[in-house]
């Protein structure tokens, strides 16, 4: 157990001190190998501390270490009280924490109740229909008038995540369970008051251990829609998506907060949320109702689709983006709080999604894109790379893939008569496996993230984009990070001032100001390939105005170079 330490516990965590934070997100698996099995590792994570001190994060949201079949990477989990040996130990994550603390970083765990394991030890004794705990997950009969496990029998049509369908059916019992997101991957059933108890019991065990807060997966889909939570056969069931937010969703938020103390401690708690609207996040997230502090919406991150498949790829449009950004800026402006993110484990690099990574404009754009990003109102999220800025990889065949996901996708949509090339076309695009190469640490072998076989290949860019030639270059994409988190945490205007999007409809520029007392901050940024010129005219008289960060150095007064960005401060006297 982590000693009581100024350094850790309640007492590190004032009131609302994640509004100035900057979150660091580690994928462990892709982060830093230790023992040379080719997978990355806790005793990595400890190793690369000071690294993270040097960026000047302030918490690292660490994705699932726990006990794990490993059939979603660790979004699986069977054992929530213990740490998968491919990852290490308990005694291992104490020490990071011990460690972290130690350098004032917090941690924040992956919490994963929406559905445990298929091998958790509440599902199998689920599985016998005698057992109390038989209600702790949704099992069903097959469809009337159906032989149970014969094609087309599932109690409804709705497809997985990753899979054919959400129901998988048990021979032992003839009926079927859901796992909305694979069969490794069953839901729990958070209408039976002794699961709730159950999470909340493990939740205490886990602050009692030191960790600073939770990001919660998909916990807008705790509470479920009543044709499942009924128990009668389901008749015309809606589509996939709109099984988020349940009827109790925020009733089970807030007792869980009541529960764990979550807010008693001042612990950060970030709930992602697919499918969820700015309604839903600004009762979440409203602190008078002690629920959560921020969400993840997935709404910017979904303009590049025609439908709500993401696979259906659809060009964006800067107004588009930055319209969305807005909205849910002016929305959680006066109560709530937002987060900030373009990347993470399940998207693809920002830099080759909204930016331009070719050779020429990967450095600006990614400063760029980050510029915008962090200088929102909000909690900002950085995935590990994105911080020098790597890219997508050169995944041109199905061989290339690995998630389960896109494996899934492939078979499903190839099946279904797509064609291959179209399915390769849209997994280039929008595949997670691009998040999940391994961190590119310098250009040694493997680029230093293993001494033996990586899991998944490094991307071949490794030996040109390092974290170790980023370190050493003061105009590098790391530099520019390290600005702007000290921005953050040096400025008040950046932490708490006004919104205001600028030049709405402009195609190429980003603008805004953001406002507090007497300064206003004001944000140009190009977000394209070829120059800009500023319509001068459009924009607030900023005489005197202090540049504060730039991408390059300052040409030309009304012209923007391509991806040149620059941040200006207006103290009025
Ligand atoms: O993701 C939630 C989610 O909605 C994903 O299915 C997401 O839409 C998809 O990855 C986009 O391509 C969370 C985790 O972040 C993800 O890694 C897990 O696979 C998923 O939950 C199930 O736990």
């Amino acid at each position: 157990m982590t000693a009581e330490h100024p350094w850790s516990g309640p007492a590190s965590r004032p009131d609302g001190w994640w509004r100035s934070a900057v979150v660091y997100q580690i994928y462990p698996r892709s982060f830093q190998d230790s023992d040379g099995d080719g997978v990355g590792d806790i005793p990595g994570i400890t190793s690369r501390l000071d690294y993270l001190a040097e960026l000047g994060v302030d918490v690292i949201w660490l994705s699932p270490v726990y006990r794990s079949p490993q059939v979603d990477n660790g979004y699986d989990i069977s054992d929530y009280l213990d740490i998968d040996p491919l990852f290490g130990s308990l005694d291992h994550l104490d020490e990071l924490i011990t460690e972290a603390h130690a350098r004032g970083l917090k941690l924040m765990m992956d919490l994963v109740v929406n559905h445990t394991s298929d091998q958790h030890l509440w599902f199998i004794a689920s599985r016998n229909p005698d057992s109390f705990k038989r209600d702790w997950y949704f099992w069903r009969r097959a469809r009337p008038g159906h032989e149970p496990g014969t094609s087309g029998a599932e109690p409804d049509d709705r497809p997985a995540a990753f899979a054919p369908s959400a129901w998988t059916y048990d021979p032992a019992t003839r009926e079927y369970y859901l796992g909305i997101f694979s069969p490794g991957q069953p839901d729990l059933n958070w209408e039976n008051p002794e699961v709730r108890q159950a999470i909340y019991e493990m939740m205490r065990w886990w602050v009692a251990r030191g960790v600073d807060g939770f990001r919660m997966d998909v916990i807008n889909l705790i509470s479920k829609p009543g044709e499942l939570t009924s128990g009668a056969p389901i008749q015309d069931p809606p589509a996939c998506r709109q099984i988020a937010t349940g009827p109790r969703l925020h009733e089970f938020l807030a007792e869980m907060n009541r529960e764990v103390g979550l807010d008693e401690q001042n612990l950060i708690t970030v709930g992602e949320m697919p499918g969820s609207t700015l309604e839903v996040a600004q009762r979440v997230t409203d602190p008078a109702r002690h629920e959560l502090n921020m969400v993840f919406t997935f709404e910017h991150v979904e303009l590049d689709n025609t439908s709500a498949s993401k696979w259906d790829l659809a060009e964006l449009s800067l107004p588009t983006l930055k319209d969305n950004l807005a909205h849910w800026q002016y929305g959680l402006a006066d109560a709530g709080w937002n987060s900030l993110y373009l990347d993470n484990h399940d998207q693809p690099r920002a830099v080759s999604r909204f930016g331009d990574d070719s050779p020429e404009h990967r450095v600006n754009s990614a400063k760029t894109l980050a510029t915008v990003l962090h200088l929102h109102k909000g909690t900002p999220f950085v995935y590990q790379g994105e911080e020098f800025g790597m890219t997508n990889a050169p995944l041109t065949e199905i061989g290339h893939y690995l998630d389960v996901e896109s494996l899934n996708y492939h078979a499903l949509a190839v099946a279904g008569g797509t064609a291959e090339e179209q399915v390769l076309r849209s997994l280039a695009r929008k595949g997670r496996d691009h998040a999940r190469t391994p961190v590119q640490w310098d250009d040694s072998r493997h680029a230093g993230f293993t001494a033996g076989t990586p899991w998944m290949p490094v991307n071949p860019n490794y030996s040109e984009i390092n974290a170790d030639a980023a370190r050493r270059d003061p105009r590098s994409v790391f530099a520019h990070f390290q600005q702007l988190i000290r921005l953050r945490h040096t400025n008040e205007v950046v932490q708490e001032g006004r919104f205001e999007l600028l030049l709405r409809n402009h195609e190429q520029i980003w603008a805004f100001t953001r406002t507090l007392g007497d300064q206003t901050l004001l944000v140009v940024a190009n977000c394209s390939s070829i120059p800009a010129e500023i319509p001068l005219a459009s924009l607030p008289d900023l005489d005197g105005a202090e540049l504060m960060l730039g991408t390059h150095a300052p040409a030309n007064a009304s012209v923007l170079g391509p991806w040149e960005s620059r941040v200006l401060l207006q103290t009025a006297h």
